[in-house]
């Protein structure tokens, strides 16, 4: 699977003199096919249970119908091969009925009765039905683009992020979804399934990742015109390291941090003319009509994962976002004076917790 085009062809040089264009087609093709089975988004590299019988489904559905397709493809080429058999009216209808009873009655009755079978549990065990120890709760809350995540039970009191989503592994964890706007789908292929995020309910999803690692997610229902762009950076880790994380986000760690710095004053006096009605920043302002920035110097990416998080990455977005991001909703800086926008980026991205 991780063999590369050029590994491919060398190997077909290897093993046949005369380079065979066909044999090198095929690799390239098989390359470009299979690329999509790795990554950090691909269900077939599941990294947790519920992915997994996921994943299980997926190749028994797969395996039955290249069986159909193999067999009715057969059937029809028979079809010009055969004989030409004289019938009673009569027996006529006795075959076609036959045909109709088992090919349209009975083999679909057993298929979906399998399919059921298997897919019954699977479901079953992403529903967050009772467990001895309740699961740690992570609401997620899609708005158009981005992603609220919330930790109502912290120790210490609740944790708010945004565009990012830290979880325990080893753990089950019961994620309660929501819309703030329109209808949006939180999915962590390699953890499980998706799940509505519908505006007015709560819907919930059980998911575990079995050890420490890192994991793409993406919004799942067509929820305007980013929603290509909004994507969510998931990441498993140890329970010590989660708690640790938990608790340097508390308000008063985040509100020290926002504040203590003498040198950022006029980029907060900034904030609070230009930015604090729509973001919160702990300690400062309770905006909630854009991403929590409390701790956004500590993340990987800026708008929904459209830019990596890198110094001066902040300006960058704050002066380019409608370019980067056409249509998100956050109103164009235009008025504000490139210094100002520079020296937000720079205190912005001190917020690392
Ligand atoms: C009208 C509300 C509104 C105002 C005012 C506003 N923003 Fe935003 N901001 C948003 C929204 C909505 C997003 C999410 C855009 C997206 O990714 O689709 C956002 C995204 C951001 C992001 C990226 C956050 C992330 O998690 O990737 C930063 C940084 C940011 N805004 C900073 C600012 C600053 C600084 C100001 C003031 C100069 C400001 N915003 C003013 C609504 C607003
Ligand atoms: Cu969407």
């Amino acid at each position: 699977m991780r063999l590369t085009v050029q590994r491919l062809i060398s190997i077909q040089r290897l093993t046949q003199p005369r380079v065979n264009r066909l044999g090198a087609l095929l690799a390239l093709l098989a390359t470009a096919l299979l690329n999509g089975c790795a990554g950090d988004k691909s269900i077939l590299n599941p990294a947790g249970q519920a992915a997994r019988d996921v994943v299980m489904i997926w190749w028994v559905m797969l395996g039955f119908g290249t069986v159909v397709l193999v067999m009715v493809t057969l059937l029809w080429l028979f079809t010009f091969k055969r004989k030409e058999v004289t019938r009673t009216p009569v027996e006529e209808r006795r075959v076609a009925r036959r045909w109709i009873i088992g090919g349209g009655i009975l083999l679909p009755v057993a298929s979906i009765t399998a399919l059921l079978a298997f897919g019954v549990p699977t479901a079953q065990r992403m529903l967050p039905l009772p467990l001895g120890e309740p699961p740690e709760v992570i609401e997620v809350i899609g708005h158009q683009w981005w992603w609220e995540v919330r930790y109502p039970g912290a120790e210490g009191g609740e944790v708010v992020t945004s565009n990012q989503l830290i979880m325990p592994a080893g753990e089950p964890i019961d994620f309660h979804v929501t819309g703030a706007d329109v209808i949006h789908a939180f999915w962590v292929p390699r953890l499980g399934g998706k799940i509505d995020m519908v505006p007015g309910r709560v819907n919930k999803i059980r998911l575990e990742a079995d050890e420490p690692a890192v994991f793409g997610a993406q919004c799942a229902e067509f929820c305007g015109a980013q929603h290509a762009q909004m994507q969510l950076y998931v990441e498993a880790v140890e329970r010590d390291e989660y708690d640790a994380w938990l608790a340097a986000r508390q308000d008063d760690q985040l509100s020290t941090l926002a504040t203590n710095d003498q040198q950022h004053e006029p980029a907060r006096e900034a904030f609070m003319n230009h930015c604090a009605s729509c973001h919160r920043v702990a300690g400062l302002s309770s905006g909630n009509e854009g991403p929590d920035l409390s701790d956004l110097g500590s993340r990987t990416s800026l708008g929904a994962g459209i830019m990596a998080m890198e110094e001066g990455a902040v300006t960058y977005w704050l002066q380019h976002h409608q370019q980067l991001k056409p249509g998100n909703k956050m109103p164009p800086h235009d008025d504000i004076d490139t210094a100002t926008l520079a020296s937000l980026g720079a205190w912005l991205e001190t917020l690392t917790p």
